[in-house]
């Protein structure tokens, strides 16, 4: 594995002090023609090095100084003022590699897809579980350790993700997406080459996540929704399940979303389905105002029993992400309704005497 070492150079100065190994890279950015001199105990005069500006790599214009190496920066004749150094590849590296890895199979859940860079799964009910690509690279070797995964633009933690070597060329990776949300989502798996250019192959699965089953639908009988209080302007409860969940802009008033009384003490929302239904998990769509979601990080779901309320859904300590929507799954129970209690304080990080909703899902 190559280092990198970064230096700025303002200007005519030799730069010394970061010390570089064998197969290392330098990164420098200067705008005038300068001198940068490195300790290389052990080095050779033989030693192979390219510099890089704007176009390919050429060899480098240095000279031995006892242990140090000292090259020559010309940013005028190279184009560019961000220079690389390559000092001492790996006989097997394809330094001038421009070419990603190819895609040679694509699975989801086990099911073979045509390998395609993007791919469309349409919506369901389910999440794809896991990603399985296969990736060669023509010119180089693979790096193993390049590979990231994202749902919606963040990564996911590398426990989810596995790397099986095939040769120093070849790879399966297998990604693991865990629980995913209802709504739309991308997630993207790459890896790159060993070349200097770090040629990644990049593959999107985009999906969304829909069930229609929803026992709150405004046209269900016996659907009742009430409040602990409501914000001025925000009395209107049927926003709270009339199917508009998402919105774009600043303004997100009574017409789409049903905001609490922003005051001290807990708020909540209680649903009644009019008849009993088996109930294992609540979504609650948040409101999006100030170009955040407003996502309750506090909160109980709680199911009717014996005239007072059990608690089925706790939230971690940690709290909720901040997205679009949560949902709280917990052990199936039969009930005619149940109650989200937002704690005292448990609103959204900036508002947190506030509960703001946009929609709420049972199912
Ligand atoms: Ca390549
Ligand atoms: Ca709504």
């Amino acid at each position: 594995m190559r280092g990198s070492i970064c230096v700025l150079i303002a200007c005519i100065l030799a730069l010394a002090g970061a010390t570089t190994g064998l197969g290392a890279e330098v990164r420098a950015v200067c705008r005038i023609p300068a001198e940068i001199a490195l300790p290389c105990r052990g080095a050779s005069e033989t030693m192979r090095v390219f510099v890089r500006g704007n176009s390919g790599w050429q060899p480098a214009d240095y000279t031995m100084a006892g242990e140090r190496v000292i090259f020559r920066l010309r940013p005028g004749e190279l184009g560019s003022s961000q220079i690389r150094l390559l000092i001492d590849p790996p006989a097997w590296l394809d330094i001038d590699d421009i070419t990603p890895p190819t895609l040679t199979g694509l699975k989801i859940d086990g099911q073979p897809l045509a390998a395609e860079t993007t791919v469309h799964l349409g919506m369901g009910p389910d999440a794809p579980a896991t990603i399985r690509l296969g990736a060669r690279d023509a010119e180089n070797r693979l790096d193993f350790d390049s590979v990231v995964a994202t749902l919606d633009g963040v990564a996911l933690p590398a426990g989810s993700i596995t790397v099986e070597p095939g040769d120093d060329r070849s790879a399966s990776v297998e990604v693991r997406l865990g629980k995913v949300e209802y709504g739309t989502h991308r997630a993207v798996v790459s890896i790159a080459d060993a070349s200097p250019q770090a040629n990644r192959l990049e593959v999107a699965v985009l999906f969304s996540r829909v069930d229609m089953t929803n026992y709150l639908l405004p046209t269900l009988p016996g659907v009742k929704l009430t409040v602990s209080s409501s914000f001025p302007g925000y009395e209107d409860l049927t926003a709270l399940n009339d199917g508009r969940k998402e919105f774009d802009g600043v303004h997100c008033q009574n017409d789409v979303s049903w905001a609490s009384a922003e005051q001290p003490g807990p708020h909540w929302v209680e649903a009644r389905f009019g008849q009993p239904r088996e109930l294992k998990e609540v979504t609650v769509y948040w409101a999006f105002y100030g170009s955040t979601h407003h996502t309750s990080q506090k909160l109980q779901v709680q199911a009717p029993e014996g005239g007072g309320w059990r608690t089925v859904y706790t939230s971690p300590t940690e709290g909720h992400p901040v997205g679009p929507c949560t949902t709280f799954s917990f052990p199936a129970v039969t009930v005619d309704g149940f109650r989200i209690v937002q704690d005292d304080g448990g609103g959204a990080a900036g508002r947190p005497q506030l509960m703001w909703i946009a929609e709420v899902e049972a199912r």
